[in-house]
């Protein structure tokens, strides 16, 4: 189902037959929305979110490619979070039965524009997929096109913004002891030492060779995150937290408090792709009630 959302700007919506639904801009190949089967919001979108390009949507899933972050002398996270993307007349075929699935195939290739910052032939296919347990996955295919031999390399993130009830009382497990880079330090390499990740403050890491799951115990709200990834191996935490949140535009000066981004990513390692080659990066999102207890 294909209309018009925000400022005009095209959607589609994807309804799963038990109630849960997702919604992608083609603005940005950019999920806005992921609703439980009780129509809980799952993903976070700022209150002062700005629909309007050239400016990426504030929260949901934005997509950074070619560049994440300004590791590299593109504009920051890359333009593919900036461009319209297009529904795929010639998507990837799927592996297994589609009935129970609702999904989406996209595609961005390169304008004349990009040519000129990023000179590189590649297709690149995004899949959003809302499975009958109301899980969300992204699959990302990236293909080297050229017909001159030319290879190209990227670095990639799925720039996701969770929704919590307070950011004071969420802890991420799966990331202790892992060597990070601390983007509030230069860049620096740091190795965590204490137990799950708990905020107090400003965050802005890049956790390096991290496993392919994840947690996010949302201790209010009684909802554990559970984010599978593929191809993606390091990930990505921020949270502004109030005084950077309130140099942001876009983003409310209480926004922080509700929202934490953890990002499936390849930044440490940009991945490099010889004509005719092609990455995938894989993303799954699901959301189960939890038995957490913080007094332990
Ligand atoms: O992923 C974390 C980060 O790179 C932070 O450094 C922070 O600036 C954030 O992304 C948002 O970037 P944006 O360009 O969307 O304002």
């Amino acid at each position: 189902e294909i209309c018009k959302g925000v400022n005009g700007l095209d959607k589609i919506v994807l309804r799963e037959v038990r109630g849960s639904s997702a919604e992608v801009y083609l603005y940005g190949g950019h999920v806005t929305s992921w609703k439980n089967d009780l129509g809980e919001e799952l993903l976070f979108l700022s209150s002062k979110a700005i629909f309007k390009p050239p400016k990426a949507i504030r929260g949901g899933i934005p997509i950074c490619f070619p560049q994440f972050g300004n590791h590299g002398n593109l504009e920051k996270h890359g333009f593919a979070r900036n461009r319209f993307w297009s529904i795929d007349p010639d998507p990837p075929p799927f592996p297994t039965a589609t009935l129970d699935k609702a999904f989406v195939d996209l595609i961005l290739r390169p304008s004349e524009e990009d040519n000129k910052t990023w000179p590189n032939s590649y297709e690149f296919r995004l899949r959003v997929t809302l499975g009958p347990g109301g899980d969300l996955m992204l699959t990302s295919r990236i293909r080297n096109t050229s017909t001159d031999g030319k290879a190209f390399s990227f670095t990639f993130a799925y720039h996701t913004y969770f929704s919590v009830s307070d950011i004071s009382e969420v802890r991420i497990e799966g990331l202790e002891t892992l060597d990070y880079l601390d983007n509030l330090h230069e860049k620096e390499r740091f190795t965590e030492q204490g137990d799950a990740i708990t905020f107090e403050s400003e965050v802005d890491k890049v956790y390096l060779s991290t496993p392919n799951k994840i947690a996010i115990l949302d201790h209010e709200k009684k909802r554990t995150f559970v984010l599978r990834k593929e191809g993606l191996p390091d990930a990505v935490v921020w949270n502004p937290w109030d005084k950077k949140a309130k140099a942001i535009a876009d983003l409310g000066d209480d926004d922080y408090k509700h929202m934490l981004c953890v990002e499936a990513a390849a930044i440490e390692k940009p991945i490099t792709l010889k004509p005719g080659e092609e990455w995938k990066g894989r993303l799954e999102l699901s959301a189960v009630p939890s038995s957490y207890c913080s007094g332990q």
